[in-house]
């Protein structure tokens, strides 16, 4: 009979385990081992950064929800898969041993890239949810006294989203208090422009966000690399499309906030084979590891190349519905692999996105992912900032219920021409 280990309790692993459980043989069992007790929903960090919600809204214990669908939880993190011997060797020293594993790990956050960025350093985040507790902490103090913002994501992110949602979340926040005309924003990207998004615009991105920008009075540097941060200066080269230098900008600020780039977890880093040599993990058109076969890989944590042909490093971003794609993929190839046959199913790819801005928002349909494209929507109003509160609540409440994907949402979803499978 055979274990399957998740390895990781974020937006993919936690689905990931209930569609793993639903799909073994008897005597089969899953595990899944995180670094962390409770289960946290990263889209509403940028809210949590801005007090419009407290960590204990967007997280919960992961135990008991697992354990009442019959899957064992280890709260230790990992600190070195072997591949060679399928086993993973625990912080606590312990290991464990598996018949498939699939690693759900998401990104290590690469602070270290550039001097002084990180919430270690001179700028906040909200890649982590303590991370946004601890920014949202110094919001409050910068409330009191006003002065510059710089936001945005440095050269080799891959998340561009969260960046624009920030902005914009921090623009709503502050014509609330009525401070905004205290406050000059810029943003700072690497993206070749606005609106880019790492997947060569989405419809009209780049229009709708130059606009939004626009209308909230941020302005803009693109094809930017941040050399240095200091407490109160970041030093940003913006670069021609040649990507020569065209302007050195030294931008005081006294509330930064940048997403850094990503690179895989220390436990797979290194692993020739498994990992590329960023560290993200190596997998096929069914999310297997082409070396070690009884390896899965889903989420930010997998090796995905970048388009290209950006004067500044810009990956590609990863998704939620592309992730529960990966992971329905990886849930069907695994249980035809228990059942004798080889894997077939592969994820769509498709990216399917609510971003807030606070008041308002946009929303994306690209099918697939990378152009030129079947579907190619691109939308914006309240409906969207409201979508996503509902959304917030749906999926939370998805991951306690351990339903992974409820026949509505297939059916909705199905109806928009949107599937997860190919
Ligand atoms: P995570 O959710 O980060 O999960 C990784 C898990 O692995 C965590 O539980 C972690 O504790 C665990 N882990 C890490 N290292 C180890 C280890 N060594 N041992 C054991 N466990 C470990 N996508 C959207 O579609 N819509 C959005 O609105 C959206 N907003 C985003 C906002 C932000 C701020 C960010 C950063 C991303 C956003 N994304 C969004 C993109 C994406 O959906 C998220 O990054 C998502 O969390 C990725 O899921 P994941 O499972 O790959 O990683
Ligand atoms: O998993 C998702 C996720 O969390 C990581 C999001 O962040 C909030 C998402 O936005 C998924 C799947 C989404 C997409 C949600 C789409 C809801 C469907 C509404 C239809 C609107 C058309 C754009």
């Amino acid at each position: 009979m055979a274990h399957i280990v998740v390895l990781g309790a974020g937006i993919g692993g936690m689905p990931m385990a209930y569609e793993m459980q639903e799909k073994i043989r008897k005597g089969d069992r899953v595990t899944v081992i995180s670094n962390s007790e409770s289960f946290h929903f990263v889209p509403s960090n940028p809210w949590v950064a801005v007090n419009w919600r407290v960590r204990d809204d967007i997280a919960f214990p992961i135990r008991p929800y697992l354990e009442r669908k019959g899957i064992d939880f280890i709260s230790a993190g990992a600190k070195r898969v072997h591949p060679e011997k399928n086993q993973i060797e625990l912080m606590n020293g312990e290991t464990v041993n598996y018949d498939y594993l699939i690693i759900a790990t998401g990104p290590k956050l690469a602070f270290d890239e550039v001097e002084g960025l990180g919430p270690n350093g001179h700028t906040h985040s909200i890649c982590h949810v303590d991370h946004a507790v601890s920014a949202a902490k110094s919001w409050e103090t910068f409330c009191k006294q006003p002065g510059s913002i710089v936001v945005g994501a440095v050269q080799g992110a891959s998340c561009y989203g969260p960046a624009y949602e920030f902005a914009f979340i921090m623009d709503t926040d502050l014509r609330r208090r009525k401070i905004r005309d205290k406050v000059p924003m810029t943003f700072v990207t690497a993206e070749p422009y606005i609106g880019h998004l790492g997947l060569g615009g989405v419809g009209d991105s780049k229009g709708l966000l130059e606009s939004a920008l626009r209308e909230r009075s941020i302005n803009w540097i693109c094809n930017a690399k941040v050399t240095k941060v200091d407490a109160d200066k970041m030093y940003v080269t913006e670069v021609d499309e040649k990507g020569e230098v065209k302007k050195e900008h030294v931008l005081p600020h006294n509330f930064a906030m940048m997403l850094p780039a990503f690179k895989g977890v220390d436990a797979v880093f290194g692993i020739e084979g498994l990992a590329n040599p960023r560290g993200f993990t190596i997998v096929d058109e069914h999310q297997r590891n082409p070396k070690y076969k009884n390896i899965y890989s889903v989420g930010v944590c997998i090796a995905i190349p970048p388009m290209g042909g950006t004067p500044v490093a810009v990956g590609v971003p990863k998704t939620g519905y592309m992730i529960e794609s990966m992971v329905t993929a990886t849930a069907h190839n695994i249980h035809s692999e228990l059942t004798g046959n080889p894997p077939t199913d592969k994820a769509t790819w498709n990216a399917v996105c609510l971003a807030d801005f606070g008041d308002t928002g946009v929303a994306f349909v690209a099918l697939p992912q990378i152009p030129p494209r079947n579907v190619d929507w691109f939308s914006s109003g309240k409906w969207v900032h409201l979508a996503k509160i509902a959304f917030e609540k749906y999926f939370i409440r998805k991951m306690k219920t351990g339903k992974s994907e409820p026949i509505y949402e297939k059916l909705i979803l199905k109806a928009m021409g949107i599937d997860k499978l190919k």
